[in-house]
């Protein structure tokens, strides 16, 4: 999907009373996303979400045990897993969020990620790794163009299962600001480590957009805060995207796409901005795949 009719969505729901159900947020898979094979057959267990219009189901989830975990999506969109806090339920998570999507009601958007640890997830035809932190029960979700979809949950024993990051190429940090570290530049073809710290306080996710070389931050800010106008001619075809991960947290996402300038993006909605997608609040940043 292209970059200008994504963030209008989201600046659509954002501000908007007019999309009753049609919840929340985001943007379905960018073309040329595609997985790495996995090559590690180690000891990572490895779990495979198929997601549908209506549901996503899961395989590899048997006593499965807490720590890292591999992750496949197969499907139209970015599967994502929930743990709530004793006593919220994925019912709750969708109320929350569809009254967010509906209303822009901070409140509501407040409420769910109060009680909601967002561990990462992976776009459809894509791979990954994330972390099930500890012994419990795990939501697997999604936003799409009919709204949250969310799936069956599933339990975690312990003990947590020792489980190291996979060798990676470099890393995308998410910092205070909001704002973007790591690397400035990647291979075209590999696997990338993608973190949120601690201390930014709320949930990231990532958007790389291929963009002509010599774009400049300014000049994709400028056009998405502008609500009209046709795609500029420096948005590229390569791109792809990443599901949230909660302050603290970390993934790993195999990526292969064309060399290039791209544009690192976030869209989440910033609770303390009135629900302000961060790349607004200008969490954009220009990096290479070489
Ligand atoms: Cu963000």
């Amino acid at each position: 999907m292209h970059m200008l009719k994504r963030l209008r969505r989201v600046v659509a729901v954002v501000s908007a009373t007019a999309l009753a159900g049609s919840p929340l947020l985001m943007a379905p898979t960018v073309a040329n996303a595609s997985s790495t094979p996995s090559t590690s057959r180690a000891a990572m267990a490895h779990v495979t979400a198929t997601l549908t219009k209506k549901s996503i189901k899961l395989t590899g989830i048997d006593r499965l045990r807490a720590g890292r975990v591999m992750l496949s999506v197969k499907g139209k969109g970015v599967v994502e897993l929930a743990m709530f806090t004793a006593g919220y339920d994925s019912d709750d998570f969708v109320a929350d969020l569809n009254k967010f999507g509906a209303k822009n009601d901070i409140k509501a958007l407040k409420h769910a990620l109060k009680n909601t640890q967002i561990l990462g997830g992976i776009s459809g035809g894509g791979s990954g790794t994330v972390e099930l932190p500890k012994p419990g029960s795990y939501t697997p979700f999604s936003f799409g163009d009919r709204g949250l979809v969310v799936g069956d949950a599933f339990v975690v024993r312990g003990p947590k299962r020792t489980s190291s990051v996979p060798r990676t190429d470099g890393t995308i940090i998410a910092k205070r600001g909001p704002s973007w570290g790591g690397a400035s530049t990647l291979p075209t073809k590999g696997r990338f480590l993608f973190k949120n710290k601690r201390s930014t306080g709320v949930p990231h996710f990532v958007i790389l957009q291929q963009v002509a070389e010599g774009t400049t931050t300014d000049q994709v800010l400028e056009v998405l805060q502008s609500d009209e106008g046709p795609e500029p001619p420096w948005v590229l075809p390569g791109g792809m995207e990443t599901g949230s991960l909660s302050p603290g947290r970390s993934m790993t996402v195999d990526y292969d796409l064309p060399a290039g300038q791209y544009v690192v993006m976030c869209f989440f909605p910033d609770p303390k901005m009135g629900g302000m997608p961060h790349a607004l609040m200008g969490m954009l940043e220009m990096i290479h795949l070489v």
